[in-house]
């Protein structure tokens, strides 16, 4: 080795004198060495995973939310009861003032004297009957023309013997009509015409000292 080293140091003095018969001239150099590869590896290959692209979407706003419902526009609208303000008031048949329009006619069921005023008896010119009576219950027809109405009592109980009289109002004793036709627990009929623009004043009442509940039908005649 120190040989050798010798020899490159006279070469190198060499090609510096002179530059001529250097360059080519000198022993392959091969065996110097070579010079270890510090290169390399460093670094490696490993690749960072990507952020996973198939993270779960948050679902969209769900579009099928149900619509509130729009108002309904066949809300049924509020008959209105249309008042006749030609008719009277219609009572609780206690008195001429009270007394229960039955002027377009109609059945009254569960009517009753009992508990009612004393205040009317049939005793009077055209009426049908002495001066004792039970009870009274007082309805009212008013046609605009003169009507023809018959009424019709049937008494729920087999002691109530009603009669029926009418009248022009509650401080005459005189009578349009009246029957006192049939007995104890049986239906009375009465036809009578009322005169059109005044009042005329129905009054079911009790022969001799009876009373009871009945039911009471008035007709319009044709
Ligand atoms: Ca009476
Ligand atoms: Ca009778």
């Amino acid at each position: 080795m120190r040989r050798e080293f010798w020899r490159m140091v006279a070469v190198a003095l060499m090609c510096s004198v002179g530059a001529a018969g250097c360059a080519g001239d000198v022993d392959d150099p091969s065996d110097v060495g070579t010079i270890e590869d510090s290169g390399g590896d460093a670094g490696g290959d490993v690749a960072p995973d990507a952020e996973d692209p198939d993270a779960e979407e948050p679902d969209a706003e769900d579009p099928d939310a149900e619509e509130p419902d729009a108002e309904d526009p066949d809300a049924e609208e509020p008959d209105a009861e249309e008042p006749d303000a030609d008719d009277p008031p219609s009572g609780d048949g206690t008195s001429c003032e009270q007394a229960i329009d039955v002027t377009e006619g109609g059945v009254l069921d569960a009517q009753t004297t009992v508990g009612g005023p004393e205040n009317q008896d049939a005793d009077g010119e055209g009426c049908p009957s002495g001066r004792v009576s039970g009870p009274e219950l007082i309805y009212v027809v008013n046609p605009a023309e003169a009507t023809s109405y018959r009424v019709r009592v049937e008494p729920n109980e087999v002691s109530f013997d009603p009669m029926i009289y009418v009248r022009s109002g509650c401080e005459t004793s005189v009578c349009l009509a009246g029957t006192v036709f049939s007995g104890p627990g049986d239906a009375e009929t009465l036809d009578f015409e009322a005169p059109g623009g005044e009042p005329s004043y129905i009054i079911v009442d009790g022969e001799l000292l009876s009373e009871g509940s009945f039911r009471l039908e008035v007709t319009i005649a044709e």
